[in-house]
């Protein structure tokens, strides 16, 4: 594409843009000064206004309005709106895809199975609504009955980045709306599309099934849009998923209000590949987990460690894979890898690799910028970097495709480099060995919240908590019971005696 192809084919996007967001119910937004691009060209789509002080400030107070009656409806009926959200991204599931395709430059597949994550936390969520269980504990007084009750939290506001625009705010909606929590929702800006889209999708469903649309809430912005929901101490929970950095703001503004955190932060995800791995399943899974998405999910896999008795088959099947990785624009067919968001992201992978290269790493293949897409988009090809040792730049994260390989002896050397850095969100081992196996996943394995067997970094069902330790910043979402993070615990104690026994023993008389 030519830079005049370029301005066509932005002018061809944005009409389809247009057409998706009228499909999915959202009206086209006022224009203003947040501009949405698509990196498929790095043109601009629409432009937006970004949420005023005055209107964040009205959200959260509608969503805390919104809450004093959401809290009392039986859970099993809150659940109605993400029954009928899961029917309507069901219905909408190709339109809201290609949509997170336009703006965050997914290939159709992957954008398709965010969807599909959309709707299996949804159908989570409504199976949880009859299951938000508290338990009964034997009182150590005759007569007394003790047991924990869970109740909603109040307002949660969600943060999202730009890497999974809509499955991110669904797991955190999700789990809310059916703990009796309401959501003030401020997506990335790179994003803001998508978000309206959900928001439109998510406030009739609500409607729909008679609930107050109220207790969704959307707001548009950069940082002081976020700083100011992250400040507000009628925000009982912020979910933030985004980079270190955030984190590091996010979490002492919440913590001097004592109000609550859930943080989805960086990973800097390594797979160990032993002897003994079967190496074309490996091949097959580090190639996803490293190239798919262009290395910009938070669980992407960044570092190999791999044995040096089959390092060098195991690079070269990665590497002849690599090669026939189609880069390109993700809305055709068979293409694998999607640009990069942006120029900013480009300019990080090119410092990473300068950086690598003069610690002594040598790059194997990839890493040149792929031509073409005109001077606002940026393809890359994935690379694969051999690293002498661990060296500072790989202890970071950077968010492209860079794949750094590093060799070990011993399962022990291995999962000492493996938990050598700064981030814990995911890892995984490639082994048909049950000890190495176990080792890795025991408590002195690998330190992540994520540990996998013959499956790669990438791609976790929802059914399990998503999160990971360190800088990754301990939250939980999505499965299992991080749905506790969404609500509040009472202890109770009941007396039906008509004696007064103190607790310890006390005798006060
Ligand atoms: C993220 O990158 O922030 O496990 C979320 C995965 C996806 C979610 C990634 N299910 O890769």
């Amino acid at each position: 594409m030519n830079p005049i192809q370029t301005e066509d084919s932005t002018r061809e996007l944005r009409a389809r843009t247009e057409g998706l967001l009228r499909a999915l119910g959202a009206k086209t937004p006022e224009p203003g000064e947040l501009s949405a691009r698509t990196p498929i060209t790095g043109g601009e789509l629409l432009t937006l206004r970004p949420s005023s002080a005055a209107e964040v400030d009205a959200a959260v107070e509608r969503a805390a309005a919104a809450f004093r009656d959401w809290r009392t409806v039986p859970a099993p009926q809150r659940a109605a709106v993400v029954r009928r959200l899961a029917q309507l991204l069901v219905e909408h599931q190709d339109e809201l895809g290609e949509l997170v395709t336009l703006e965050a430059g997914k290939i159709g597949a992957e954008a398709r199975g965010e969807v599909q994550e959309m709707i299996d936390i949804c159908e989570f969520a409504l199976g949880l609504s009859r299951q938000l269980y508290g338990r009964t504990m034997p009182s150590e007084r005759p007569g007394h009955r003790l047991m924990e009750t869970w109740h909603p939290l109040g307002v949660v506001g969600v943060i999202s980045a730009f890497n999974f625009p809509v499955a991110v705010w669904a797991w955190n909606t999700a789990l809310a709306l059916v703990c009796g929590d309401t959501v003030v929702w401020k997506p990335s800006d790179m994003t803001p599309l998508t978000a309206l889209a959900c928001h439109s999708l998510v406030q009739r469903a609500a409607v729909e099934v008679g609930a107050n649309p109220e207790v969704h809430q959307l707001i548009q912005g950069g940082g002081e849009v976020g700083a100011q929901l992250v400040g507000d101490s009628r925000v009982a929970l912020v979910s933030a998923t985004g980079s270190v950095r955030m984190g590091q703001i996010v979490a002492p503004r919440v913590a001097e209000r004592f109000g609550r955190c859930l943080l989805e932060l960086g990973g800097n995800n390594a797979a160990v590949v032993t002897p003994s791995a079967d190496l074309d399943l490996a091949a097959r899974g580090i190639v996803f987990a490293a190239a798919g998405t262009a290395g910009q999910r938070c669980t992407s896999l960044r570092r190999l460690i791999v044995h040096a008795d089959v390092v060098g088959p195991l690079v070269e099947r990665i590497s002849s894979a690599y090669r026939q990785l189609r880069v390109g624009n993700p809305l055709a067919d068979g293409v694998l890898v999607g640009p990069l968001i942006n120029g900013r992201s480009y300019t990080a992978m090119q410092e990473a690799l300068a950086r690598a290269q003069a610690d002594g790493g040598e790059l194997i293949c990839g890493g040149e910028r792929v031509e073409g897409f005109g001077d606002d988009a940026f393809y890359v090809r994935p690379a694969i970097v051999r690293m002498p040792a661990q060296t500072a730049v790989v202890r970071e994260e950077t968010f492209a495709p860079i794949l750094y390989v590093l060799t070990y002896h011993d399962l022990d050397a291995a999962i000492e480099l493996h938990n050598g850095v700064p981030q814990g969100l995911s890892s995984a081992i490639f082994t048909r060995n049950q000890r190495d196996a176990e080792r890795f996943l025991a408590a002195d394995g690998s330190d992540c919240g994520i540990a996998n067997v013959n499956i790669g970094t990438s791609g976790a069902e929802i059914g399990g908590a998503f999160g990971g330790e360190k800088q990754t910043g301990g939250g939980r979402e999505s499965g299992s019971d991080s749905w506790k993070a969404y609500m509040r615990r009472a202890t109770n104690t009941v007396n039906y005696s008509t004696e007064l026994p103190l607790a310890q023993g006390i005798r006060f008389e």
